[in-house]
C-alpha cells in the first residue's frame, strides 16, 4: 500500500541517492571562466532548461556554467585581482574569477547547483550564500558549518535553489578583511514560471566601500566607518556603466549592499515599487510607490517600474558624500569668507597654499594636482557642463526603439526643442517688501493702525 508516509519516505531516499551520486560526479572540476573587461557584458541567455530573461550586471558579467547530469555546475576562484574603479585609478583587491566583485551566478528556481570554490588567496576562505535557503552544511560559515578552505584547496557546495529571488555570496571567513578587499557577488534565481512578474530589462549590481588613501592601491581593511570610495560593482562615477533602457520597457534593478552603512538609492523621473528583497518577493498588495529606497547593510532591494519618461535620468545614492570620490574630510566651510583677506593671511604662513570654496561650490571646477592613482573628488561631464559627482552615481538613459539586448551607451539625450530649463534676461520687477528703515516705517506704519482704531471706535 502506498501511504503518504511511504511516499514521502521513498522521496527522501531518492534525494539522498541523488546526493551520493552528486558527490561521485564532483570528481571533475569544470574550467573556471575569467573576465578581464570592466564593462557590462551582454546577457547570457539559457541554452538548456527553462527559459528566462537573463540579467545584466553593471560593469560585470554572468558566470558560465556546465550541465553535469541534472546538476548545474559553476566554478568560483577566490584570488587577488586588479580592479579599475574609473579611468585613472586601479585598486588591488581580492575577488573571484579575475574580478571584484565576482560574477553574477544566475539560476532557475528548482535548479540543483554544484559550486566549486578554489582558494587562490594567501589565507583561508569560505563562501556563504546570503539569503539562499539551504542545508546548514552548505551555509559556508567557516568553523560553524564547514572547515575553512585552506589556500590551494577546492571545496564543493551542493544545494537546490528552492526559491526564486535575488541573493548574494561572500566569504564567512576572516570576513572583515575579505569583504573590505572586495570579495562578494550577486545571485539571481529566476522563477520557473516565466510569466511571474516578467520584465524587459533586469539590471543587477552590488555596493561595496573601501578606504584607499590617495596615491595608494590597497584598501585599509581595519577601517570601520570612514570609507572614501563608495562603489557600485567596485566602480565609481564616471566609471559606472549607464543603464540603457528602451522607452516603455518594464525594468527591474536589483541592488545588494555589502558596505558598512545604508544607502538611500534614488531614481529621477519615475516612481517605482520594491518588488523583491533577499527574503523573497514582496506581495503586490504590500508595495507602495517610492522614488528613493533605503538599502540597509547586508540587504537587497529590487525595484520595478515602467520606463515611460524618455531622457537622461540621474540614478544615485542620496547621501551626498557617497557621490564623491576620495577627499580630504578636514576642509573647512569657507562660504561667505572674503577670499582676498584669507589669501593674504594664509599667504604669510604658507606661500604656496590655495584658498578654495569661498563661494560654496565649484569643487568640480577646481584644478589641483592629484597624487598618482587618485580620482578627482567630484568629476564627470554632461552635455551642459561638469556633473560634479563621483562614487555611487550613474545615469539611466531611456530612449525610443532600443533593440532588445542592446545595452550600448546611447550617448547624451537629444532634448526636444524648448524642453530644457533656460536663462531669462528680462529685468526683474521689485518684490514688495515690508519697510525696514525708520523713515519708511514712520510713513507706512501708523496710518493703517489709526484707521483700524478709528474704524473700531465708529462701530
Ligand atoms: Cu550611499
Amino acid at each position: 500500500m502506498l501511504s503518504r508516509r511511504n511516499f514521502l519516505g521513498s522521496a527522501t531516499a531518492l534525494a539522498s541517492v541523488a546526493a551520493v551520486t552528486g558527490r561521485a560526479q564532483a570528481a571533475t572540476i569544470p574550467e573556471a571562466a575569467t573576465m578581464e573587461k570592466t564593462t557590462m557584458q551582454p546577457p547570457l541567455h539559457p541554452t538548456s532548461g527553462p527559459d528566462y530573461n537573463p540579467v545584466v550586471t553593471l560593469n560585470g558579467w554572468t558566470l558560465p556554467w556546465r550541465m553535469n547530469g541534472d546538476w548545474k555546475e559553476f566554478h568560483l576562484v577566490a584570488e587577488p585581482v586588479e580592479r579599475e574603479f574609473a579611468e585613472g585609478m586601479t585598486a588591488h583587491l581580492w575577488g573571484y574569477n579575475g574580478q571584484s566583485p565576482g560574477p553574477t551566478i544566475e539560476t532557475v528556481e528548482g535548479d540543483k547547483v554544484r559550486i566549486f570554490v578554489t582558494n587562490k588567496l594567501p589565507e583561508h576562505t569560505t563562501v556563504h550564500w546570503h539569503g539562499v535557503l539551504l542545508p546548514a552544511g552548505m551555509d559556508g560559515v567557516g568553523g560553524l558549518n564547514q572547515p575553512h578552505i585552506p589556500p590551494g584547496k577546492t571545496f564543493v557546495y551542493e544545494f537546490e535553489m528552492k526559491h526564486s529571488g535575488t541573493f548574494m555570496y561572500h566569504p564567512h571567513s576572516d570576513e572583515m578583511v575579505q569583504m573590505a578587499m572586495g570579495m562578494m557577488g550577486m545571485m539571481v534565481v529566476h522563477p520557473r514560471d516565466k510569466s511571474f512578474r516578467p520584465v524587459d530589462r533586469d539590471f543587477v549590481f552590488i555596493m561595496s566601500s573601501y578606504l584607499i588613501d590617495p596615491g595608494t592601491y590597497l584598501p585599509k581593511v581595519t577601517e570601520m566607518t570612514d570609507f572614501n570610495m563608495w562603489a557600485w560593482n567596485s566602480r565609481v562615477f564616471p566609471g559606472i556603466d549607464p543603464l540603457p533602457v528602451r522607452l516603455g520597457d518594464r525594468v527591474r534593478v536589483r541592488v545588494g549592499n555589502l558596505t558598512m552603512t545604508n544607502h538611500p538609492i534614488h531614481l529621477h523621473g519615475h516612481n517605482f515599487a520594491v518588488s523583491c528583497t533577499d527574503g523573497g518577493w514582496v506581495p503586490e498588495s504590500a508595495q507602495w510607490p517610492e522614488v528613493t529606497t533605503d538599502i540597509p547593510v547586508g540587504s537587497i532591494r529590487a525595484f520595478d517600474f515602467t520606463a515611460d519618461n524618455p531622457g537622461d535620468w540621474a540614478f544615485h545614492c542620496h547621501k551626498s558624500h557617497h557621490t564623491m570620490n576620495a577627499m580630504g574630510h578636514d576642509i573647512r566651510n569657507l562660504i561667505g569668507v572674503s577670499k582676498k583677506d584669507l589669501a593674504k593671511a594664509v599667504g604669510k604662513l604658507a606661500p604656496d597654499a590655495m584658498v578654495m570654496g569661498t563661494t560654496g561650490g565649484a569643487m568640480g571646477d577646481m584644478e589641483m594636482p592629484l597624487p598618482d592613482n587618485t580620482l578627482p573628488m567630484m568629476t564627470g561631464s554632461g552635455q551642459f557642463g561638469p556633473i560634479e559627482m563621483g562614487g555611487m552615481f550613474t545615469v539611466m538613459k531611456i530612449r525610443e526603439g532600443l533593440a532588445r539586448d542592446d545595452y550600448k551607451d546611447p550617448g547624451p539625450y537629444d532634448f526636444p526643442k524648448g524642453t530644457v530649463a533656460y536663462e531669462v534676461d528680462a529685468p526683474q520687477s521689485a518684490a514688495p517688501r515690508q519697510a525696514n528703515d525708520k523713515t519708511k516705517a514712520k510713513a507706512a506704519d501708523p496710518k493703517p493702525v489709526k484707521m483700524n482704531i478709528k474704524g473700531m471706535k465708529g462701530m
